[in-house]
This record gives C-alpha cells, sequence and structure tokens, in this order.
C-alpha cells in the first residue's frame, strides 16, 4: 500500500497458501480498508474463489467464497456505502454473492449465457452493474436496482458483426452508465451509455483508438471527465495507454505513459484524492517474468 504522504509499505501475503494464487482483484471501503478476491488453485486441480479483507493492519483468514463449484474464474468486487461486499466470477454460469454484515450468501447463478471476463460496479447506494462478453461475442449487461437481491435479463450492448471483449463498467454520480470494451482487429475501443432513463445510447467508437488494443477499464470523476486506460500493440509489443474526455465531450489523444520496448499489460485504474490518475499494469521482463508497475498520470 502506498501510504498519503508517499511510502510504499512492505509487500503482505493475503493469500498465505502453499497453492498458487492468481487473478486478485480489490476494492476499498468507506473506511479505507482494504477487500480482496482471487483465484486459489487446489491440490486436486481445482479452482475457488477466495476472499479477504485488511483491517487494524491485519488481513483476515482467506474465505473461500465459492461454495460447492470446482472450476471458477476471473473474480471482481465492489463495496457499497453500507459496507456490502458485492462478488461476481465465472464458475460455468455468472456466480454473484454478496458479504452484509459477517454474513455471506450462497452462490446464485445471475445469467448461464455464456459468460467471460465479468467486470462489477457497484453505486454507493447498492445497485449494480455488471458486464461480461458473451459466446457470439458481444458485451452484455446486467443491472441489479437492489443491491443484487433481483437482476434484469442479459442485454446485449454492443451489437456488433465484430469480436467484442474485455469490458469494464462505470457509473457517474448522477447514475448514468459507461461502459467500455474493446473490438478486435484493429477495430478500436468502443463506448456506450446508460441514461437515468434507463435507455443505452448508440456504441459509439473512441477516436484515434485505431490500432490493436484490449483491456480497457474506465474511471469517471467528480467533474464528469471520463478517463480510460487500456493495452495498445505498437511496434510488434503492448503499450499502456490512457485516453481522457473532458466535460464538452472531446476525446483527448491518447497518451502512452509506458513507453517500454517489452510487453505491458493492464489492467487497473483509479482516481486519488489529488485528481490523478493511477495506473497498474504487468511489463514482461523476460519470458516468464512479468512484474507490476504502477504510475501516477495527472491528466
Ligand atoms: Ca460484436
Ligand atoms: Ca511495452
Amino acid at each position: 500500500m502506498k501510504s498519503s504522504t508517499g511510502e510504499w509499505s512492505d509487500t503482505e501475503n493475503v493469500s498465505r497458501s502453499q497453492t498458487l494464487s492468481f487473478g486478485s482483484r480489490i476494492a476499498v471501503d468507506n473506511n479505507g480498508n482494504p477487500h480482496v478476491v482471487w483465484e486459489e488453485y487446489t491440490e486436486n486441480n481445482e479452482i475457488h474463489i477466495y476472499y479477504s479483507k485488511r483491517k487494524n493492519n491485519i488481513w483476515s483468514n482467506p474465505l473461500k467464497i465459492s461454495g460447492n463449484s470446482t472450476s471458477n474464474d476471473i473474480p471482481d468486487i465492489g463495496i457499497d456505502d453500507q459496507g456490502r461486499v458485492h462478488v461476481v466470477w465465472m464458475g460455468g454460469a455468472l456466480k454473484y454473492v454478496r458479504k452484509d454484515g459477517d454474513n455471506w450468501t450462497q452462490p446464485i447463478d445471475i445469467t448461464t449465457l455464456g459468460p467471460m471476463n465479468p467486470a462489477i460496479y457497484v453505486e454507493k447506494e447498492g445497485k449494480i452493474h455488471v458486464v461480461y462478453e458473451h459466446w457470439d461475442h458481444e458485451i452484455v449487461y446486467l443491472y441489479s436496482p437492489d443491491a443484487g437481491s433481483t437482476w434484469t435479463e442479459p442485454m446485449n450492448i454492443s451489437n456488433s458483426s465484430y469480436y467484442s471483449w474485455t469490458a469494464d463498467v462505470t457509473a457517474d454520480k448522477d447514475g448514468k452508465v459507461y461502459v467500455v470494451w474493446s473490438e478486435k482487429g484493429g477495430n478500436g475501443l468502443w463506448y456506450a451509455v446508460k441514461d437515468t432513463d434507463g435507455v443505452w445510447g448508440n456504441p459509439q467508437k473512441i477516436p484515434g483508438t485505431t490500432q490493436y488494443l484490449w483491456l480497457p477499464a474506465i474511471q469517471i470523476n467528480e467533474k464528469g471527465e471520463i478517463f480510460i486506460s487500456y493495452s495498445g500493440l505498437v511496434n510488434e509489443q503492448w503499450d499502456i495507454f490512457y485516453t481522457k474526455k473532458d466535460t464538452t465531450g472531446n476525446w483527448s489523444n491518447s497518451i502512452n505513459i509506458s513507453q517500454t520496448s517489452q510487453n505491458s499489460n493492464g489492467w487497473s485504474l483509479g482516481i486519488l484524492p489529488s485528481g490523478a490518475l493511477s495506473i497498474v499494469w504487468v511489463e514482461e521482463l523476460t519470458q516468464d517474468n512479468w512484474e507490476i508497475y504502477y504510475d501516477e498520470v495527472s491528466p
């Protein structure tokens, strides 16, 4: 963790297991405590989803939250202002669990329609937005207006003939929902907006995003400026970029922030209290040696 005065703490082992721990995601609650989910590979080749929370400098014992399902993948986590924790992942179907106080619900299937690479965003009051890739190469959206009690039917929001994949979702302070995704084959980054009346606009291409790219992440600040980071192909290797849409609707040119000669891949994007962007990615220093990198950018 990085303190408010800029020092990084020592690395802390959250999973504390003898087996492979992989694919972690993090969310921070109102009190500043981080909550982490990840995939844990067992000795008999099962994969389960685990959770731990840090409070008073202590990480809770890792807890298996994926129930009896033995093959699980790609968790994501969000927290509302009541401190309820919401987690989705792929376990055949798209699984969802909620932590309320100290109690976890049993996993439920919120859709069985081909969920891949899910991402979750939870608004303050507990409205939940989930996007994922469907097998037919479309980006699909699910919504819960009531903190996970009920869910809408899956809705195709990409609706393109291209292979649509790697989506992320967020909402602004008024409740407008923004989804960004990549279209394979050099067709760039696209986004769609759900207005506060619940109606989706047509997907729009983000200007200047023509190269091969993937793994977009999206954030919106209090002013309504939109920030998107992604991995894009440059000179036959990958770099990390970000672009910004200002409040008058103009997109900036994408800025290359990794500028390294080896592969750079995402993703995590945050907005710091100062207004700066925090971006985390991995660099392939040598084959099989990926290291985690971090940068802050004043947009
Ligand atoms: Ca498509
Ligand atoms: Ca690079």
